[in-house]
């Protein structure tokens, strides 16, 4: 019998605005022909392994972000792309597309000439465009609100109220929630936002079709003179965004519009926790839903060959 030989995974990681994606290049399992969502329903079903071997310890760590990079279904899209994390799959990530745009940038696949160029997810199509200004632009898939002013009553932190919107994730958005959004306090805040997302469990809130909505969103004001909002945001395992959340930030844009309170093109500009930054504004589709445009910065940060020994116990990533 032939020994199983070590995968050797080729990985260009990133940041974007302060959180990682780890764009993977080469040694991904093959998951057939077909659309993103079909590629992700054969990613989840027969190679979860794979997911938690970029993302999990010791390989990865909880805050790391893959990106599946693929070959598009439609010829006329630039790549089509697969983004997971710790504990599973995400629709789209904004983040993680800034992340993947400078990542072709890098790799001489697309110029800072404003071209816009299109990129398949399991939610829908997105595009991307680099800037002459070094920033990556995101045109997002429609985004909308489909629950004003919800309360939920919290096992420690009494009773807060929140819209609950799509922006290609299910966020719940907060900003009556007491806390003081310093980056000094991420435990507390953690506890606050994971003490929210059980009480919408425990009262049967959800996104559209019964979807958990697994992102939360505290908002309070910005400490950036050149932003108009703070946020935190905790991801579905339990990790904090270190950038402002791109899929958040197309919520947030929804609400703000639904409310009146942002004009359509007017730019908003959201400040993360550690204090970076997006700016972004929203085209509207006249049907309640908006498209947003999201922009940050990336940086690539190291290039690597991910090791899975036939061997090692932890070839997986440590799955608790
Ligand atoms: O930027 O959309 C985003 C995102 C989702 C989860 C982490 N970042």
């Amino acid at each position: 019998m032939q020994p199983t030989p070590t995968v050797k995974v080729q990985v260009l990681d990133s940041h974007t605005e302060g959180e990682p994606t780890r764009v993977v290049l080469d040694g991904a399992p093959d998951l057939g022909e077909g659309t993103a969502a079909e590629r992700l329903r054969v990613f989840r079903e027969r190679f979860d392994g794979f997911r938690s071997a970029v993302c999990n310890e010791p390989r990865g760590f909880d805050a790391m972000v893959g990106a599946l990079l693929l070959p598009p279904a439609d010829p006329a899209a630039l790549a089509q792309v697969i983004f997971f994390n710790n504990v599973g799959y995400l629709g789209m990530c904004v983040h993680g597309t800034v992340g993947l745009g400078v990542t072709l940038r890098h790799l001489g696949k697309i110029q800072p000439d404003g071209t816009q160029h299109t990129i398949e997810t399991p939610v829908g199509n997105v595009r991307i465009e680099a800037r002459e200004d070094g920033s990556i632009a995101v045109e997002n898939v429609p985004s909308y609100r489909t629950a004003h002013r919800v309360t939920v009553e919290t096992e420690h932190h009494g009773r807060m109220t929140g819209d609950v919107a799509w922006g290609g994730n299910w966020f719940f958005l907060v900003d009556d929630h007491g806390q003081d959004l310093d980056a000094r306090r991420l435990r507390a805040l953690t506890d606050c936002a994971a003490d929210v997302r059980r009480a919408l469990v425990r009262q049967g809130i959800t996104g559209t079709d019964g979807a958990e909505i697994d992102h939360i969103e505290l908002f309070g004001p910005p400490r950036r003179a050149d932003a108009d909002s703070r946020n935190f945001v905790l991801c579905p395992g339990l990790e904090y965004d270190r950038s402002p959340c791109g899929t958040g930030t197309s919520a947030k844009l929804a609400c703000l519009f639904a409310d009146g309170k942002l004009a359509e093109s007017a730019e908003w500009r959201q400040e993360s926790i550690i204090g970076s930054r997006f700016t972004g504004h929203v085209k509207d589709l006249g049907d309640g839903r908006v498209l947003p445009i999201v922009a940050g910065h990336a940086h690539v940060i190291a290039e690597s060959t991910l090791l899975l020994g036939a061997d090692d116990p932890f070839r997986e990533g440590i799955r608790l």
